[in-house]
């Protein structure tokens, strides 16, 4: 099975536990586009839900999909976030942001009674860190910032790559106007205690570490869909 299928049948299996009447966050990113496609589907059956998405990217998908959607200051409580990740831990501790959504997926998430996590099998690590850490930051002051960061890992001697532009000599910007550094710790022994630091040097806005947010991943590998809770 190819990824991009595995990716459609976990993101289905997550369509399956939305009900009528459910407020939804909607996560970003390639996995979750099938969820919204998949939603979309539903909702032209008759199913209705009402949905804040997680992204600009995803609030157009939403839209051409016909997806009722709001905002957190109409509608700030939700009932279930279903978001990719980038990285998943068998204690369900992610990282996210490769897409660079993480601030509004977190911010979403945490709005959600339950967020389920929707991925490929590859996307599953006995330890995080593998993939590059996202840490949102504002531009103003960054070169002190990442000085900042720097000492948060000291022992590494890096404060993460500014993430550039596909292509281009621009950072890029996030739907927040911030920017991306990407650290390359290779594993996140504690990712508890580094978010923490990462949260207390100023300039820091949000990281890609997503610790106690998740209740339930559906992972499809090659023999279908299996659930880690
Ligand atoms: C979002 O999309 C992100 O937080 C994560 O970075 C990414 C996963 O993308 P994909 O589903 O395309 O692998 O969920």
């Amino acid at each position: 099975m190819m990824s991009e299928d595995m990716k459609r049948l976990a993101a289905e299996r997550a369509v399956a536990d939305v009900t009528s009447g459910m407020k939804l966050g909607i996560g970003t990113g390639s996995t979750a586009e099938h969820f919204v496609r998949a939603l979309g589907a539903r909702v032209r059956e008759g199913l209705q839900v009402i949905g804040v998405p997680t992204s600009e990217r995803t609030r157009a998908l939403a839209e051409a999909e016909g997806i009722p959607l709001t905002t957190l200051e109409e509608t700030p409580a939700l009932d279930l976030t279903v978001d990719g990740a980038d990285e998943i831990d068998p204690a369900l501790s992610l990282i996210k942001g490769g897409g660079g959504a993480h601030l509004r997926e977190k911010i979403v998430a945490a709005a959600s009674t339950r967020m389920i996590v929707i991925a490929d099998s590859s996307k599953c690590v006995e330890t995080l860190g593998k993939f590059p850490l996202p840490i949102e930051v504002v531009p103003f002051g960054l070169g002190a910032t990442r000085i900042a960061i720097g000492k948060v890992f000291a022992d590494l001697g890096l404060s993460g790559d500014l993430r550039m532009r596909g292509g281009a000599e621009h950072p890029f910007v996030t739907d927040g106007g911030h920017y991306i550094l990407d650290a390359h710790l290779g594993a996140i022994p504690d990712p508890q205690a580094l978010a923490a630091a990462l949260v207390a040097v100023p300039g820091v806005v949000e990281h890609g570490l997503f610790i106690g947010l998740a209740a339930k991943a559906y992972v499809a590998g090659p023999d279908g869909v299996f659930e880690m809770t």
